[in-house]
């Protein structure tokens, strides 16, 4: 309550200062009383709003991406931007929490944490890490967990789960409302297994840009062998085939989640779940090969790894199965290719809106799982990941001879079966369609994805929180796809291809304690290694060599 002598004409100002701490901060023990300590602090709104507008440059000055020649573009990349940090951004480094896909902004999904880290953590790799350690973190601190819920499921190893909450044990949902028909009907997205396979993604992503081997001594190398050894545990030779099946598991595409007319969820060898396994095995094995002989020793004892469970998965890795046709097509899981096919334009033209196409099956009596479509990229998501000639690489290594332009025939194959039904698969066939040279239709997805939360894209669930995959996504695919960043080397390389109506870019990026700002216009390109330890800095630019010299600028001509 307040008293306050009113006098006509005279405007009176209420300031409402409030402060907010959380006993999940480590830092934080007595929440109440650091807010009082901070309310006392304060001495009024303005100098609030000063201090907030110069930690708030502090960290857009390092994270803006600025574009030249496309105003929209510019504001919706910005808008994601913005939406992203006030999720997470280096205040939440000593915070035990994941990025949940809907930020934290809504109520879908309850908070869960899922798999989307994996398209939102590469835009944290490069300018915050310790965000990125710190939600790796998150996870370490449930692997416990993860290894309980193997174990009960009859596996070794890590299990973590599809959808979890704080105390990290597998929260998915097991039945499903349909809002078309009303009804209730089973729900086995539990069954998305791949969950562990983004984690390991990340935590190898995120070593291989921080370099931070301390990290990975004493927490990733636990994960990524836990992992490795419940996915070893869950193969199954097959003797005739000479190679190993994975079954009982669903792929990103959530509208399959079992064979037609099965009573029990789960599809085997789903092409995207063996793939990455594979690529899984022989990264975790690359990175103990590579350490040296005191810390592989150390491993060795602490983990109890030998040479024999490094060669199993070594077998593992290049013997798993997938299924080829004739067209060079990878199939999605076993059983795919006997499929029916949907006549896409009669549903359109019927009902206008497909992008939740189970839905609409399933209120017709159908079922999803009879039919070739997929709500989102499920086999494409292994390029999307991996890049061309990574997934080329580890596709031969698993035996499989495919025709030269294998990838544009699976791209064109599985886009014209997919719904769409989650916002993070423009996002994948944007980026994919960009590499394949395939501008229009690229450009086109591109801006449907970056317009997603704007245009509330599905109906009525940007409601429900914006969609952290997709907008941490399409910033990101500026620097991997228009200008062709690619940091899964041991030095940063680039060699941009611009949207044609791009004047130029700039932005910042930091590759093993070295930071660097580009800057990219139709005919050039700079690039400066601003900070670093070492005095000469190697970056490859299309295709070229380069040696930085710490504070200098490098200018280069893109139309050599
Ligand atoms: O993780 C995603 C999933 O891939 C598609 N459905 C929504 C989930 C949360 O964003």
């Amino acid at each position: 309550d307040f008293r306050v002598e009113a006098r006509k004409g005279k405007e009176i100002v209420l300031e409402k200062l409030v402060s907010i701490y959380t006993s999940q901060d480590k830092k934080v023990t007595i929440p109440e009383k650091h807010s009082r300590m901070a309310i006392d602090k304060m001495i009024n709104y303005d100098r609030e709003l000063e201090l907030s507008a110069r930690a708030w440059k502090n960290i857009w000055d390092e994270l803006d991406i600025n574009v030249a020649g496309d105003r929209k573009a510019q504001k919706l990349i910005r808008l994601h931007l913005y939406h992203m940090l006030v999720t997470a951004s280096p205040h939440h480094k000593d915070l035990d929490a994941g990025i949940p896909p809907r930020g934290l902004h809504g109520e879908a999904y309850r908070g869960h944490i899922f798999w989307d880290e994996l398209y939102i953590l590469p835009l944290y790799n490069i300018h915050f890490p310790e965000v990125v350690k710190s939600v790796l973190m998150y996870r370490f601190r449930r692997l416990d967990r993860a290894k309980d819920a193997a174990r009960e499921n009859g596996f070794r190893g890590a299990m973590f789960p599809w959808q979890s909450g704080s105390d990290g044990r597998e929260e998915t949902q097991i039945v499903h409302l349909n809002p078309v028909s009303g009804k209730w009907g089973e729900d086995y997205s539990r069954l998305q297994r791949h969950v562990s396979l983004a984690i390991a993604f990340n935590l190898c992503n995120y070593y291989n840009v921080s370099g931070d081997k301390a990290f990975m001594m004493k927490y990733g190398s636990e994960m990524l062998f836990e992992i490795c050894r419940f996915w070893a545990s869950k193969c199954e030779y097959d003797r005739e085939k000479e190679g190993y099946h994975i079954s009982k598991v669903m792929g990103p595409d959530e509208f399959h989640e079992k064979l037609p007319g099965s009573k029990e969820g789960g599809l085997t060898d789903n092409a995207y779940t063996n793939v990455m396994v594979s690529w899984m095995m022989s990264k975790t094995i690359e990175f103990f090969e590579k350490l040296g002989e005191d810390e592989k020793e150390k491993l060795r004892n602490k983990y109890k790894i030998n040479d024999e469970e490094l060669e199993r998965w070594r077998h593992i890795s290049s013997q798993l199965l997938v299924r080829v046709n004739d067209d060079g097509i990878i199939e999605q899981f076993r059983g795919y290719f006997d499929l029916k096919e949907l006549d896409w334009d009669a549903y359109r033209e019927k009902y206008g809106d497909i992008h939740r196409l189970d839905r609409i099956l399933k209120a017709e009596g159908k079922s999803p799982d009879d039919y070739k479509l997929a709500k989102q990229a499920d086999l494409l998501m292994v390029f999307y990941n991996l890049g061309f000639e990574k997934a080329d690489r580890i596709l031969r290594k698993m035996g499989y001879e495919l025709p030269g332009d294998y990838i544009r025939r699976n791209f064109d194959y599985y886009i014209a079966r997919t719904s769409h039904g989650s916002t993070l698969s423009r996002l994948v066939h944007a980026d994919l369609a960009y590499r394949l040279g395939d501008y229009e239709k690229a450009w086109r997805m591109y801006m449907e994805a970056l317009s997603s939360d704007l245009v509330d894209i599905q109906g009525g669930t940007t409601g429900e929180g914006i969609h952290c995959g997709v907008m941490a996504g399409t910033v990101y695919m500026v620097l991997s796809v228009f200008c062709r960043l690619d940091l899964s080397g041991d030095e940063p390389s680039l060699c941009p291809d611009l949207p044609s109506h791009w004047k130029g870019v700039k932005f910042n990026f930091t590759f093993r304690d070295t930071h660097f700002r580009v800057a990219i216009f139709r005919e050039t390109l700079e690039i400066i290694a601003d900070k670093s330890l070492k005095e000469k800095i190697k970056v490859h630019i299309c295709g070229e060599k380069i040696n930085l010299e710490r504070g200098r600028i490098f200018k280069m001509n893109l139309n050599k």
